[in-house]
């Protein structure tokens, strides 16, 4: 059948064609063609609508006619309430509970002791290697061990931490619908239970401990701050939130990490201007965030009421994923956006979103990559990336290299 196609709508039967593992091994083409034909498309695959672009990305996130929704398989894998699909008093409590610890000048207060010496004992086990695959060696474990220290979890060791992140990773973004609505790959989310029953039995008993004994970690202040005296928050309260944590906040640093250190090999000269010139590295993970965005599509907002947006008629209710990721590539914000490039202007970008759902940990996590960066261009004369494996970057909700090897002079 031949449709004649006398308006300005463009056809986008071929969006019917496009899969999950496509998007997971490589979203940038297909959003290079949503940003240019639609920029706010409805994705079959995803069951959703798609914002691509940093224009539509930005306007749905502060717009006061939508609100946050996690997405269908988002929502399986943390339950209610996450702080990141909740609203309203509800929000505002979660956020009130999480911000003190995130907050700059707490931040500064405790992140150099808390990640440096992190970061020297992972080098420490490696530098007289000259050689080490750096995501599983030192990204995801200083990622992990750091936060892990910060909420409380100090006896639950980092591979476990990897573990736990992984498993709900996939979990969250197993997104694949079938056109009935229901999800495509059911059993995809039997690791995320398995890694929620195995957090709840790590976790429970030190919740048991921290109600009557509270100490300085934040997952104990979660419990207690800004309660009545002698009340906590309820455990099913705070659990989405821990998972939350457990997922983004253990994995991205280490996305980001691992993912400005590609950019920085892709462009050689610049490697050698942060090695030589520290003071650059803030610089270098701002466009690392940008290049290859750790959290690339894995938030969602829902429409308050029926809205107009990029030209769609939207009723309300219906949900939106923002694709972040895609954004950062759009070639209307971004002169050559697929190449590193530190000195570029300094634009803002949308890594970290934006509005009033905007990343608590953005302090945090910057600090966090900061030190892990400085500490390994200090540890290791003369980094190079092993040229005999490609990297390899994978993932549509989080994204990241899959593996690093490198090698140095001992
Ligand atoms: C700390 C941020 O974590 C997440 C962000 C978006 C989706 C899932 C997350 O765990």
């Amino acid at each position: 059948m031949t449709t004649l196609n006398d308006t300005a709508t463009p056809d986008l039967s071929w969006l019917d064609d496009v899969t999950m593992s496509e998007l997971e091994r490589n979203p940038y083409r297909t959003y290079e063609r949503l940003r240019a034909e639609a920029p706010l498309a409805f994705v079959p695959v995803l069951g959703s609508f798609v914002a691509s672009t940093a224009a539509i990305c930005r306007e749905i996130a502060t717009s006061p006619d939508f609100e946050a929704v996690i997405t269908p398989a988002g929502g399986r894998t943390f339950g209610h309430p996450a702080i990141i699909g909740v609203n309203g008093d509800v929000h505002a409590d979660l956020r009130g509970m999480v911000e003190p610890a995130l907050q700059p000048v707490e931040v500064d207060r405790y992140v150099d002791d808390l990640v440096r010496p992190i970061a020297r004992r992972h080098l420490e086990r490696i530098e007289n290697n000259g050689r080490a695959e750096l995501v599983s060696q030192y990204c995801e474990p200083v990622s992990v061990r750091s936060l892990g220290d910060l909420l409380g979890l100090k006896d639950v060791g980092s591979d476990t931490l990897r573990d736990w992140f992984a498993k709900l990773s996939r979990s969250f973004t197993n997104a694949a619908m079938t056109e009935d609505g229901e999800f495509a790959n059911p059993e995809g989310f039997v690791e995320g239970d398995r890694a929620k029953a195995e957090i709840q039995a790590a976790v429970d008993p030190l919740i048991d401990r921290w109600i009557t004994r509270p100490d300085d970690s934040a997952i104990s202040h979660w419990l207690h701050d800004g309660m009545p005296p002698g009340r906590t928050r309820e455990r099913e309260y705070i659990y989405p939130t821990i998972y939350v944590y457990l997922l983004g906040a253990m994995q991205e640093p280490g996305h980001g990490i691992a993912s400005t250190l590609v950019g920085l090999f892709s462009e050689p000269k610049q490697l050698e201007q942060v090695v030589d010139d520290p003071a650059l590295i803030p610089r270098a993970i701002s466009e690392g965030m940008r290049w290859t965005s750790p959290i690339w599509s894995a938030t969602a907002r829902i429409s308050k009421r029926a809205v107009t947006v990029a030209g769609i008629d939207l009723p309300a209710g219906t949900p939106v994923i923002l694709s972040y990721g895609s954004a950062n590539h759009d070639t209307g914000q971004y002169d050559a956006p697929t190449r590193f490039d530190l000195h570029r202007p300094p634009l803002p970008h949308l890594a970290f979103g934006a509005g009033n759902h905007a990343c608590a940990g953005i302090y945090y996590a910057n600090h966090v990559m900061r030190i892990a960066l400085e500490e390994l261009f200090e540890a290791v004369p003369n980094l190079q990336r092993d040229t005999r494996s490609d990297v390899e970057f994978w993932g549509w909700g989080f994204r990241g290299p899959t593996s690093l090897h490198v090698s140095w002079e001992v």
